[in-house]
């Protein structure tokens, strides 16, 4: 019997093509070979399709894609089959042949938003990682809140500004979002990074915020302080009846003294710390876990997540965020709250290519 074909989707138009690169890089060299064949396809950032080279290493320390030719490349979905062609640039479309599961390790717009999942979708394929649904609304942060909330799970305070409010309603959204106190945290309602995002503590500076995050997205989310300890959870499907496992929980710290989380402490690992197990009563871990799994099946996630929560110094565990696709190197959070609960990196890339491959395309 001939391998399963893998293709590992990677790059990207978007702020983080590199993030998605590491990505790739990491699954690229987990992915066991003798087991499946490879098939790295990257998005350069000019939104060309390139296969690239099997051996995908040096192009990965680059923080580039090989493009191969600069007329312009198309992904084209052929009717009837799962077969992907990549064209090459202005020429001849190379045949990739019948890929059994696509793995997509991209960020923020047209990529964990539900975009790709779409495409593969009507395309027939399976893939990696949560549907349309769940990857769209993860990444809609008011939408998320509003599922979250309607299981019952606890989520801190916020104000959403759409465009047409804050040009015509200005004032009464200040109104509302200072109901909320200060400090605030004010962000794009649907980047998956964090650029775009800052704190405030007055008007002025709530205005500016505003106006940062709407360079991002015309849709901003301002939220309430939660003061407390950021612990993460990474949810995984089971590959039988099982209901989804949840990781050990771990506390993450940024150094130095930051405020928060910006783009810069949330990739360079060197600037944050994960303690696993987190040091938290037993109870709180177990409740923390079970919510956790909650969050993940109330968004209908598959494959993976990670959920964030605040634990607050009266002991109150409040969610913060879910995210369909987590930093995914070997050294992000969510592959080390696994390899703690005893799941390698290599065997979590495994048993996301098995779940994918155990689905049936189409309906899910
Ligand atoms: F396995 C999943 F769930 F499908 C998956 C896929 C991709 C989990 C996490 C990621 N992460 C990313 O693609 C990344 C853009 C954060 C780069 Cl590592």
């Amino acid at each position: 019997m001939s391998k399963p074909r893998v293709a590992v989707l990677f790059g990207g138009r978007n702020s983080e093509h590199a993030v998605s690169l590491m990505g790739a890089g990491s699954v690229l060299d987990a992915i066991d070979r003798s087991k499946y064949e490879v098939i790295p396809i990257g998005i350069a950032q000019d939104g060309r399709w390139v296969l690239a080279a099997s051996d995908q290493r040096y192009a990965i320390e680059d923080g580039e894609l090989p493009v191969v030719d600069s007329t312009g490349a198309a992904l084209a979905l052929p009717s009837g089959g799962s077969a992907l062609v990549a064209y090459d640039p202005g020429s001849i479309p190379v045949e990739l042949g019948t890929v059994d599961v696509v793995f997509p390790v991209m960020h923020g717009p047209f990529a964990e938003d539900g975009t790709i999942q779409g495409l593969l979708e009507m395309a027939g394929v399976r893939y990696v990682g949560s549907g349309v649904l769940a990857s769209a609304v993860g990444m809609d942060k008011p939408h998320m809140k509003t599922v979250m909330a309607a299981a019952g799970l606890p989520t801190g305070r916020y104000v959403v500004v759409r465009e047409r409010e804050w040009r015509l309603d200005h004032e009464r959204v200040l109104k509302e979002a200072e109901e909320l106190g200060y400090p605030v945290f004010v962000k794009p309602a649907r980047a998956g990074s964090s650029q775009g995002i800052s704190k405030a503590h007055d008007r002025a500076e709530l205005v500016e915020a505003v106006e940062l995050a709407r360079r991002h997205d015309p849709k901003v989310i301002i939220e309430a302080e939660i003061v407390g300890r950021e612990i993460e959870c990474a949810v995984l499907e089971s590959l039988g009846d099982e209901p989804a496992a949840a990781s050990l929980p771990g506390e993450v710290k940024v150094e130095g003294g930051q405020e928060f989380f910006d783009f810069e402490a949330k990739y360079y690992p060197d600037q944050m710390s994960l303690t696993v197990p987190a040091e938290i009563p037993q109870e709180t871990a177990e409740e923390l876990r079970a919510m956790a799994v909650r969050a993940f099946e109330a968004l209908d996630c598959e494959g993976l997540a990670r959920v964030d929560f605040f634990y607050t110094p009266d002991g109150k565990v409040v969610l913060n965020e879910i995210n369909t696709m987590p930093g995914f190197t070997s050294l992000s959070v969510a592959p080390q709250l696994w390899a703690a609960s005893g799941l390698s990196y290599p065997a979590l890339v495994e048993r996301l290519i098995q779940l994918a491959l155990s689905r049936s395309p189409g309906l899910r």
